[in-house]
């Protein structure tokens, strides 16, 4: 707390109606609580796994002094209040707030993994992202998100 401020990117997923309407409406309503300083258009998105039914997904760039740690607790504060109650991992949700990347590197302490573990295999963060900061590096694998996005995309990518 009281930190300096940082950098997040946070990936919103909905696949379910809430109280605000569509996965659609529902990003966008929650997309203004977040109080971003830049928002990705809002995708439809194929299910990746066995959540049934299809996506809506962005990206948001916020700016806050929280770690990693507090503002998860604050992202699932956001996500009790539209409804979502623990379920079946990967189950429909009405709200799925997600830490991809923050401007600080890997994040050694308490809480979220950051990097998100898949963000790296997911188009569905990975597009969005590149709309917003293309030449933000994941320190992990060292590739900026434009050269991650080529890397999952390419026509003739290989799948090891
Ligand atoms: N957690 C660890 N690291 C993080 C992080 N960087 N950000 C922990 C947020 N949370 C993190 O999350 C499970 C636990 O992960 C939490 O306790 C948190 O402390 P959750 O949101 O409660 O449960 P979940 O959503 O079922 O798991 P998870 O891992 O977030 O699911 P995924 O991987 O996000 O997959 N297809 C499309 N097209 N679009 C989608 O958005 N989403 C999923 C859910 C599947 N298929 C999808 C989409
Ligand atoms: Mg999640």
């Amino acid at each position: 707390m009281g930190s300096a401020p940082c950098l997040y990117a946070i990936a919103l997923g909905s696949n379910r109606r809430s109280r605000h309407g569509s996965p659609t409406e529902t990003l966008r309503a929650a997309l203004a609580e977040l109080r971003p300083i830049a928002v990705s258009r809002i995708r439809s998105t194929p299910a990746l796994g066995p959540a049934g039914r299809g996506f809506a997904n962005a990206v948001a760039i916020i700016e806050t002094g929280l770690e990693p740690d507090e503002l998860l607790a604050e992202l699932k504060a956001l996500e009790r209040a539209y409804g979502r109650r623990p379920g079946r991992r990967w189950g429909p949700r009405v709200l799925d707030l997600d830490i991809i990347l923050w401007s600080d590197g890997p994040w050694d302490g308490p809480g979220p993994i950051v990097p998100h573990p898949e963000f790296r295999n997911r188009a569905f963060v990975l597009k969005p992202l590149a709309e917003l900061v293309p030449d933000w590096r994941d320190p992990v694998s060292g590739l900026t998100v434009r050269q991650l996005l080529f890397r999952l995309t390419a026509p003739c990518a290989t799948h090891r």
